[in-house]
């Protein structure tokens, strides 16, 4: 089997496998990336993100994950299940929690982790002494841009990779592998003059085409962020208790989306149309098992019950909320302490 050949048999593949596509490229990013990235974290936009100063500008060279790289395989895997009128209605319904739509279900991670592990085994088959590792947000590895050397779709003004048919709503994974397959080339952006998402970024966090400063960004806000949100920052989360899909929402290429099939990716315990007064209600343990699977699960239930204060923060003025947040005042965490507290004055009663 020719280099050609091997490249056709593993895209067949990886869309038996239910994904979306399936490009190569080279190991290494240009010089400008390395420029670019090594500015972003200058500039301190990584928050306290602090894997990235550990690994630095080797995210961009993919021999520092696999020493024997020769090529990057990008795929993407669909994770939308949703209606898009209904999910913009949840986002204007200010008594309802809007979770970011990938995490509805299960952990991605795991999901398309085991496809890629699939994909490597099949290469294995054919070449059996491949080296090859599956990378899903599990090594430092830059993958928008190798997605986007790869010509797997371009990268949008907010940062993330899209295409014409099928939009942004996916999730990228990389398998590096040693065999030299024969690369992609890059396509051209379909963006144009458009700025949508950076327009209707409730943070302004897109500061400027293709560059989102994390720690203004709702996603890291709810998810990242171990600290309490910065009060300049609560109103603008409005119902938002875990990541946010603004960006991708206002995008025109994403309004053909089709609905993932995906089995472990269906909504579960209703999490697609819930109330914050009935998610403030989950005790610890009922957050750990309904949980267990989600990637909700690893920002832990503090973090999550004081996302959720928040947003009841940003509810028209309710004597019952502020009932509800009394008790929290005391409460011996300190995010939640702290989120109840400045709710409660939001609803215009003093602690
Ligand atoms: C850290 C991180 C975040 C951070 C920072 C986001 C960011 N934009 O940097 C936070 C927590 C905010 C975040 C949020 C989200 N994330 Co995130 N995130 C990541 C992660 C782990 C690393 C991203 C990274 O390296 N950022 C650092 C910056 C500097 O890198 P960069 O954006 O690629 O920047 C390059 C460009 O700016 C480029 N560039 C800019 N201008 C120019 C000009 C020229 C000439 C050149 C050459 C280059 C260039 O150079 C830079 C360096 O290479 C990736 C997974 C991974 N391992 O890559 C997922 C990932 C990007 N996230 C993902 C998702 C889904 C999201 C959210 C949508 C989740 C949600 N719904 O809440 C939001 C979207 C927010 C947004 N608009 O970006 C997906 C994106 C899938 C896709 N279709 O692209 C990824 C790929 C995870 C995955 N495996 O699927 N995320
Ligand atoms: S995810 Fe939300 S907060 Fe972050 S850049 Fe997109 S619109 Fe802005
Ligand atoms: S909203 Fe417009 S500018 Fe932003 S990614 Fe989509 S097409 Fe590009």
């Amino acid at each position: 089997m020719n280099s050609n050949e091997l490249t056709l048999a593993i895209r067949q593949h990886a869309q038996q496998l239910g994904l979306l596509d399936c490009k190569i490229t080279t190991p290494n990013l240009s010089p400008e990336h390395d420029e670019k990235l090594s500015l972003w974290l200058a500039q301190g936009f990584k928050g306290e993100m602090s894997f990235f100063h550990k690994h630095g500008i080797s995210r961009n060279h993919a021999e520092y994950v696999l020493p024997e790289v020769k090529s990057v395989i990008m795929v993407a895997l669909p994770y939308w299940t949703e209606d898009f009128d209904q999910t913009r209605a949840i986002l204007a319904d200010e008594k309802a929690a809007y979770i970011s739509r990938y995490a509805l279900g299960r952990d991605y991670h795991k999901v398309l982790r085991s496809r890629l592990k699939n994909l490597g085994q099949y290469i294995e088959q054919l070449v059996p002494d491949v080296i090859y590792r599956p990378v899903v947000d599990s090594a430092p590895l830059s993958e928008v841009s190798f997605a986007t050397q790869a010509g797997l779709g371009w990268r949008g003004k907010h940062s993330l990779l899209l295409q014409k048919q099928t939009g942004s709503l996916y999730f990228l994974g990389a398998l590096l592998t040693n065999l030299a397959l024969e690369p992609n080339e890059e396509i051209p952006s379909h963006c144009g003059q458009c700025s949508r998402c950076m327009q209707a970024c409730p943070t302004q966090a897109i500061v400027a085409p293709y560059t989102v400063d994390a720690r203004r960004c709702i996603s890291y806000l709810t998810i990242e962020l171990n600290d309490i949100i910065p009060v300049e920052f609560r109103k603008a989360m409005g119902n938002r208790i875990y990541g946010c899909d603004d960006c991708q929402l206002v995008c025109p290429f994403n309004r053909f989306t089709k609905p993932s099939q995906e089995a472990d990716f269906q909504v579960r315990h209703g999490l697609d149309q819930v109330s914050l007064v009935e998610l403030l209600a989950w005790d610890e343990t009922m957050f750990q098992s309904r949980m267990a699977g989600s990637p909700i699960y690893r920002i832990g239930y503090h973090k999550w019950l004081s996302n959720i204060i928040i947003a009841l923060g940003n509810v028209s003025k309710s004597a019952t909320i502020a009932s509800l947040m009394v008790p929290l005042c005391t409460h011996p965490n300190h995010l939640i302490a702290e989120a109840a507290k400045w709710t409660l004055l939001q609803h215009d009663y003093p602690e």
